[in-house]
């Protein structure tokens, strides 16, 4: 189990991610992204998932084209689902790679 974000802690981390929105729905935050072309997208995402896969830490992604679409959130955390430090270290990261 790893530990949920409260309000505070989440509002916070959210002032230093301002390109990303929040869900409250789902307890996510969700950035677009738009490159180039295909190849530009796919270098992003390629650059990602090698650090997702070392953070053990990974994104739900959306992908069209030149367009990337990636919501974070941590499927154990709280009782099902929610975000953690986990998620804004990433969208820390991610934000690097652009
Ligand atoms: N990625 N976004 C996200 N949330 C998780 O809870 C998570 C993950 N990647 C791997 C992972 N958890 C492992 O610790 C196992 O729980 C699958």
């Amino acid at each position: 189990m790893v530990a949920q974000l409260n309000e505070t802690e989440r509002d916070a981390a959210l002032k230093e991610l301002s390109d990303w929105k929040y869900d409250p729905g789902r307890d996510a935050i969700s950035r677009k992204f738009k490159f180039g072309d295909f190849a530009q997208a796919f270098a992003f995402m390629t650059r990602v998932a090698i650090h997702a896969e070392k953070a053990d830490h990974h994104p739900e992604w959306f992908n069209v084209y030149n367009k990337v679409d990636v919501a974070l959130t941590t499927h154990d955390a709280g009782d099902n689902g929610g975000l953690s430090q986990r998620d804004i270290d990433l969208a820390k990261k991610i934000d690097s790679f652009v």
